[in-house]
């Protein structure tokens, strides 16, 4: 299997730990790729976004969700997505707003670097709150020390905005998340996924 991926993107970083998660390293390749530039994703996947894992009979998979039920799948030890039951529906709650702050970060990001005449400020307010109000959402939350896919959507977002934003800090009022964090990061799994540029 090959997992196409940026070192930048917080989707494939939570593909990249679930593997991690899973012990599945030495089953997948990486192929580092451009997706704006490189014809090669899109004639895989139509969508020419990371992550895409190719599997072995050429079938690729977009959508990081959906990539790590099927890497699930793989693992007879541990299980990352519940598959009944409150548990489940917990998880893929968490993995819901995660993903979805993380899509607003990177839609902010992109913003903030594309010149003024060309950015909506009213979008921009809309994905800061989303940002903002996500991070509250997740101060509350019991989250596990034995992470599933609902706290790897957690992490993947968090490392996300220490990458792009390292000097605005989301950990300001939010003491259990930030110490949760700080636990989580120390797993090999995140140590050994960390963005770049
Ligand atoms: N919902 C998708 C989001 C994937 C995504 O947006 N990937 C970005 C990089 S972070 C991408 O490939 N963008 C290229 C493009 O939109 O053409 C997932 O969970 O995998």
């Amino acid at each position: 299997m090959e997992l196409w991926y940026t070192t930048t993107s917080p989707f494939a970083r939570k593909v990249r730990i679930a593997v991690a998660e899973l012990g599945l390293t030495d089953q997948i390749a990486l192929v580092r790729v451009d997706p704006w530039t490189d014809d090669r994703l899109r004639e895989r996947n139509p969508l020419s976004k990371v992550p895409t894992l190719v599997l072995d009979d050429g079938t690729a998979l977009p959508e990081s969700s959906l990539i790590c039920e099927w890497l699930d799948h793989l693992s007879d030890e541990r299980k990352l997505c519940p598959v009944q039951g409150p548990d489940r529906w917990r998880a893929l709650r968490l993995q819901g707003i995660a993903d979805g702050a993380a899509t607003a970060v990177g839609r902010l990001f992109a913003d903030e670097h594309r010149p003024e005449t060309e950015r909506s400020e009213a979008m921009m307010v809309r994905f800061a709150a989303a940002r903002d109000s996500v991070l509250d959402a997740l101060e509350p939350e019991d989250l596990d020390g034995e992470p599933r896919i609902g706290e790897i959507a957690v992490l993947a977002l968090l490392g996300y905005l220490d990458f792009r934003w390292p000097e605005r800090d989301w950990r300001s009022g939010r003491p259990r998340l930030a110490n949760w964090a700080k636990l989580m990061f120390k797993r090999p799994s995140m140590a050994s996924t960390v963005h770049s540029i």
